[in-house]
């Protein structure tokens, strides 16, 4: 179970900084993305692959949030965009709220979306995902955002029925459905050009800021069932995680782009 952090109280957010430093950095994640401002360029084309057929995925409640990881040879990777080599998958997670007015971690407009999709890759030419955190570009994040509708979403459904096998921290099952990678990893690829990217940080201590984020502009579905689902599981403290979201940071000079393809 990683780290001695929360969302509330006095191990809070806002005092993820006296134990981790880099918490307090100026190149910190998320933030709130204002169209108005931001940078257009054309990257060249956003690559997956591996995505396609399937790959045995492990679910855990780690405390801070429902994780999945695969212990495959074979994972997905990404390439080309803002990013000038091969990705690997490391794993992916989630961030919600306690109502569905909020729980997404970037803003778009100042909006909060009800929940947001992170899928972390590490920069395969650093050896391993260990090697990789230690440089400044060693992780890309995938984020996509979430709106609360009555429609449930197909793709979250063989999760959120196994939700209920992993409400203690530190339970980890197996997931019956072996697509939920190729589900999750890139659920849309007609609009996968369609993005924002920015140099960041983890949005967790210790908060190292070794991320270059893209996220998708176009927000997908999730019912209001669904997410109550993910606010069902125990945080390390024994409550209930009903969020876990960060609150945005300054953008403190940074340029935020969007790919025009
Ligand atoms: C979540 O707490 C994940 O469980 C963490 O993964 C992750 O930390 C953390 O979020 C921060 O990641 O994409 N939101 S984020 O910036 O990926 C790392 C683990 O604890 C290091 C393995
Ligand atoms: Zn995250």
């Amino acid at each position: 179970v990683a780290g001695n952090f929360s969302y509330d109280g006095t191990n809070g957010p806002s005092h993820w900084g006296k134990e981790y430093k880099t918490c307090l950095g100026k190149y910190q994640s998320p933030i709130d993305i204002e169209e108005k401002d931001v940078t257009t360029m054309t990257f060249p084309e956003l690559q997956f692959s591996g995505v396609e057929g399937s790959h045995k995925a492990y679910m855990t409640n780690n405390g801070h949030t429902v994780m999945i990881q695969s212990f495959d040879s074979n994972v997905p990777s990404i390439s080309g965009g803002p990013i000038n080599s091969t990705y690997v998958f490391q794993q992916l997670h989630f961030h919600w709220g306690q109502n569905d007015n909020q729980g997404s971690e970037d803003l778009i407009n100042n909006h909060s979306f009800s929940m947001e999709l992170h899928v972390v890759f590490w920069k395969k030419e650093y050896g391993s995902y260990d090697e990789a955190v230690k440089r400044d570009d060693g992780l890309t994040v995938l984020g996509y955002l979430y709106q609360a509708t009555d429609e449930p979403n197909p793709m979250f459904e063989s999760i959120v029925q196994q939700i209920s096998d992993i409400i203690g921290v530190g339970s980890n099952i197996t997931i019956s459905d072996n697509n939920v990678l190729k589900k999750l990893v890139a659920p849309d690829i007609a609009s996968a050009q369609n993005y924002f990217t920015y140099r960041g940080s983890l949005t967790t201590p210790p908060c190292l800021e070794i991320v270059q984020w893209i996220d998708f502009v176009k927000p997908q579905h999730i019912s209001h069932e669904q997410l109550a689902a993910f606010r069902s599981i125990q945080s390390a403290d024994g409550t209930n995680l009903t969020h876990n979201f960060r609150p945005v940071q300054p953008l403190d000079g940074r340029t935020v782009y969007r790919n025009i393809a």
